[in-house]
Formats: C-alpha cells, structure tokens, sequence
C-alpha cells in the first residue's frame, strides 16, 4: 500500500495568533521575542521578513533592520492553548500524529482512500479547518516519506500546499541546495561544496565510496534521501492517554436494539483506531447523554490490555444495562485508557492467528474503505 506522510507547520505561528487578536497588527510587521538586554527574535511575521529580521536573530540587530516594527515579548500561555486546538483538529484526520513542535505535526495517513480518494484532499481539509476554525493559516506537505514531506510543507510558504507523488521526488530534490538535507548543516556543505557538490542532484550522483572516507558512514543516509527515500515511521511520540469516540445522535435512541447497534459501532471505531495506533487499554469507559442532558460515565478496568473489538463491545454492553433510565439518549461516547503499545503486551499470543489475521483482514478492509466498512451483526445478538 502507498504510504502517505502529511506534514502541517504553522505559519509565523506566534506573530500570526498575535495578528489574529489584535486586528492593528495585521499586516504589520510584527517582531515577537525577548525585548530585555540580550533578547533574540523567537519570530516574526511575514511583512518583518522583507525587511530581513528572522528567528534566533539579536533583537537590537531586529530593531537596527525594522525600526518601524512592533516588538511584542510574546504570550507563551496563549501560544500552547493554540497548539493544543491545532492538535486537536489534527487528531481528527489520523490517529497516528507525531509533534515536533508546538506549531507542527507528521500524519501518516496511509490507506484512506474511501473517505479521501487522494491524500491532497486530506491536506486541503486540515489547512480549511485551521483557517475557519483558529482563523490562522498553515501550510503542508504532502508525500510518501517524512523527509518530503517536511521539504514539501517549506516549499511555498506561508499558506502552501504541495504534493510530492511518487516518481517525482529526483527532480524536485535536483536542484535543491543539499542544505536542504537532514544532517547536512552549514559546515558539512562547506566541505561538500569544495568538492563542488552544491545540489542534492548533485550529491546523488556522488561516489559516495570516496565521500565515505571523509565525511564516514553518515553518507548513505544522505545518499537515501538525496534520492527521496526515507522509511522512518511516523510515531506519536507522547502516548494519548485514552482513545476514544462518541456519537451525538440526530434522534434521541430509545429502543435497546438502536442503541446496542450503535454501540457496537463505537467499538468497532474504537478498537480500528487502538489496533491503527498500535495500542491496547485496560480501562473502558462509557459515556452517555440523556435526552435531558444529564450525562454520566461508567468504567470498568480489565485485568489484561485489550484492543478487540468484542470485548470493548462487551464492557461497554454490561456498562449501559447497569444504567437504568426510561429517557432517550443523544450521545454514546467509549474510551479506552491504561494505554499500553500492543506489540509490547504482545495481545495476539500464538494460540490467537485465527483472531489475529481476522482482525488484520478487517483493518485492511477498513483502511482501504473506511471505518464504517466491516460491521459484525452477530455481536449484537450474544
Ligand atoms: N520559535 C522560537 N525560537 C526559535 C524558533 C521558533 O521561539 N528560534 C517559536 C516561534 C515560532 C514557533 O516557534 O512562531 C514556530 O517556529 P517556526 O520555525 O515554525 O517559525 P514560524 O512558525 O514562526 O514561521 P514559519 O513556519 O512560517 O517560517
Ligand atoms: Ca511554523
Ligand atoms: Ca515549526
């Protein structure tokens, strides 16, 4: 299956969220950072960048360039809550999201072509979310690998958006400045440029043996991606603490049968989304709304880490009959928490292929077409 990276970076990220919130700022150049002594420029908007102020820059050399800009220290607070709505919206389109920074994220969305028939369009729906929900904009990359992906989301900066499609990446990286490599900083392309390697066209077409005596073994890293190949994962690098997803009904459930039927699609959605993840919990929780509003959780902690669809199904269905009430229902949420990475709990012990290459089948199904592919009537009955 093709794999798809998508790399989101927001743009001038503190000066753009202190433009949106004070509108005398817009197009203004706005320079953010320490103001004291020897403070530097953490960043600045795009109208201070013509004047050639940038990040890490001195402020007094700032200021020496953009007399007439407006120095701001910055609102750190404000800047994380902004990140967190970011990551958030993310959340929404992968389960499987890898921050580098406050301002930008790796998605790997492999394998959603139901919902999505080409990955541009996953992009496009992020940036738009960004852009109505936080009023800031973003800019993407879009690609087989992380590497390109992360040139790609550079490339036409702010507010770009560019696909790297397989077949393409040589002669997009040909005439590239091999500064653009991970790994290669100012002095490494010193040296390389005295052997008259400038480009990373040029750098792949090297005699890496001969650059291996002088730079070491770090050269074929480089020879991989001067030729736009890159097999990192994308890992969600802080574990979530739950996984989890509810349902607001457009009319309210009021028959047992309507809502063990949706149940048992939340734990389908919520175990697809474990198992996508890599992970497993031990702690199911369920959520319900009534028709008045009034909502409660249930949780029950297992003895043992699971991601299986039935026996979410399962807790949760023994949850919700311990809930009486004659009211209808409007929300159904379940979670799972105690996260645990399923290939360390090792779920599927050799006894349980059958199960295994069932749940591989049905998660194949669903990346191809989606969650709501697969359904298992039978678990309704038991
Ligand atoms: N940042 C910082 N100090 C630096 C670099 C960045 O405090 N030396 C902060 C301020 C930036 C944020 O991190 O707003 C994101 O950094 P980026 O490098 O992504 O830069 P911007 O988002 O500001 O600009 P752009 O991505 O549009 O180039
Ligand atoms: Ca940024
Ligand atoms: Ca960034």
């Amino acid at each position: 299956m093709q794999r798809w990276i998508i790399h989101v970076d927001m743009d001038a990220f503190f000066a753009a969220v202190e433009q949106r919130d004070n509108p005398e700022l817009k197009g203004k150049p706005v320079i953010i950072g320490g103001l004291e002594g020897r403070g530097v420029v953490a960043t600045c908007s795009y109208e201070a960048r013509r004047f050639g102020v940038r990040s890490a820059m001195p402020m007094y050399e700032a200021r020496r360039l953009c007399p007439q800009g407006v120095f701001l220290p910055g609102n750190y607070e404000k800047y994380k809550r902004v990140s967190a709505q970011f990551r958030r919206i993310l959340s929404e389109f992968s389960p499987v999201i890898e921050p580098l920074a406050l301002d930008e994220a790796f998605l790997d969305v492999t394998g959603m072509e139901l919902l999505y028939p080409d990955p541009l369009l996953i992009a496009q729906a992020i940036r738009h979310r960004i852009k109505t929900e936080l009023q800031l904009t973003a800019s993407a990359g879009v690609a087989p690998n992380k590497f390109l992906a992360k040139l790609a989301s550079d490339l036409h900066k702010p507010d770009g958006l560019v696909i790297i499609r397989p077949g393409e990446e040589r002669q997009l990286l040909a005439n590239l400045p091999i500064r653009r490599l991970w790994g290669i900083g100012e002095a490494t392309a010193g040296a390389l440029a005295k052997l008259g390697i400038m480009t990373i066209g040029q750098l792949a077409q090297a005699d890496m043996h001969s650059l291996e005596q002088k730079f070491g073994k770090v050269v074929w890293e480089w020879q991989q991606l001067a030729n736009g190949v890159d097999d990192r994962p994308v890992i969600a690098d802080c574990q979530p603490k739950s996984l989890g997803k509810e349902t607001t009904f457009a009319v309210d459930l009021t028959t047992s049968e309507e809502l063990l039927t949706n149940l048992l699609a939340l734990a389908e959605k919520v175990g697809w989304r474990l198992r996508r993840a890599g992970y497993a919990g031990r702690t199911i929780t369920l959520k319900v709304r009534f028709s008045s509003f009034k909502t409660i959780t249930r949780s029950r902690t297992l003895p043992e880490s699971t991601c299986h669809d039935e026996v979410i199904y399962k807790v949760a269905k023994e949850l919700i009959k311990e809930i009486k009430s004659g009211e209808g229902i409007r929300l159904l949420g379940i979670t799972v928490s105690h996260l645990d990475s399923w290939q360390q709990t090792s779920l599927f012990p050799e006894t349980d292929s059958k199960r295994q290459a069932m749940y591989a089948a049905v998660d194949r199904l669903r990346a191809r077409f989606g969650e709501g592919i697969v359904k298992r009537g039978r678990l309704l009955k038991d």
